[in-house]
């Protein structure tokens, strides 16, 4: 037996591998059904829009297949020079995938962004699928037609219906890529299900907290580092985090009353790095302002971005 192939029992069966990015407008749930075919949570998730800031890996194991799921930011008018980075960046995800699914929010169709990201997607070379999500939300009259006018747009090999919310319909898409991808062997080990380090994931966590609980622009002009990480011997660990806001205004809102709002977004981060890690953890927040922290080369290092000029 080669490294190439697995003893199933009655046969050898080759590996198969592959990356598949997941791209669609912002909000259409591609990080929900990542963390979903993950089976854990690697990339956050929230009712905002462009909560994921740059590639995320997640990488999943389904019979004899290892597919890599490209999580990329949602695709939008960019304005600011971070989303001009985040939208270069999920194309560029695009560009390195053995196959493209196409996420549409069906509630929403083909409204506003769905509608550009189709046309754009003409000129993508790769094998693309088509996956109609949230359909716990919309009829089937209405997702029939949803798929009929997706299609006319652009050639999919195949359209899904699914909701990544409640899991149905994922098996079959999962069933598809593991057959889709090709022959080859698993890019990473097997029980490895992220590429981002811990210090990113736990800087993400309290980014998705932030995301949460804050409202209106504060959470796009905020930012997100793990500056301190220190294993203790008691078995803890001591996390030191700086969240960058742009403005001193900012940084009242993120502290709130009393610091009401900071502490409870540190509890809610705390317990969930604490879940992730399976020990306990001592976290400290600490709220600055770096007025062009969003047009800082460093900052869009740390986050996985190219920095567009
Ligand atoms: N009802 C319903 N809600 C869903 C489903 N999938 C995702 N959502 C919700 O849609 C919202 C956006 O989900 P995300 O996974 O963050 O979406 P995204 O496409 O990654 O968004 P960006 O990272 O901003 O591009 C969240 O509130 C999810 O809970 C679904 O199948 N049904
Ligand atoms: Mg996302």
């Amino acid at each position: 037996m080669t490294d190439k192939e697995q003893d199933t029992g009655a046969e050898t069966t080759a590996t198969r591998s592959g990356f598949v990015a997941l791209i669609g407008a912002t909000n259409a749930g591609k990080s929900t059904l990542v963390n979903h075919l993950v089976g854990a949570k690697v990339s956050i998730v929230s009712h905002k829009v462009q909560t994921t800031r740059a590639i995320i890996r997640g990488i999943a194991i389904h019979d004899n297949t290892q597919i890599v799921f490209m999580d990329t930011p949602g695709i939008f008018k960019p304005r600011r020079r971070l989303d001009r980075a985040m939208v270069t960046s999920a194309w560029g995800g695009a560009k390195d995938a053995d196959l493209i699914v196409l996420l549409i929010d069906s509630e929403r169709g083909l409204k506003g962004d769905a509608e550009a990201i189709l046309e754009a997607l003409k000129d993508v070379p790769q094998p693309k699928i088509l996956v109609l999500n949230k359909i716990d939300r919309v009829r089937s009259e209405d997702l029939l037609k949803l798929a009929a006018a997706a299609n006319e747009a652009v050639s999919f090999e195949r359209t899904f219906m699914i909701s990544a919310l409640n899991g149905s319909g994922c098996k079959d898409l999962m069933d598809y890529l593991a057959t889709a991808l090709p022959e080859g062997p698993w890019y990473y080990p097997e029980d490895q299900i992220s590429d981002l380090p811990m210090r990113q994931l736990a800087a993400e966590i309290t980014r998705e907290k932030l995301f949460l609980r804050l409202h209106q622009e504060l959470p796009y002009a905020s930012h997100v580092e793990t500056e301190k990480w220190e294993e203790r011997k008691d078995g803890s660990v001591r996390i030191e985090q700086v969240i960058y806001v742009e403005r001193d205004s900012q940084k009242k809102i993120a502290l709130g009353k009393g610091g009401e709002a900071i502490k409870a977004i540190s509890t809610a981060a705390r317990k969930e790095i604490s879940e992730i890690l399976e020990q306990p953890v001592h976290l400290f927040l600490f709220v600055k302002v770096r007025e062009n922290w969003g047009d800082d080369p460093e900052r869009f290092r740390e986050m996985g971005l190219d920095f567009p000029k």
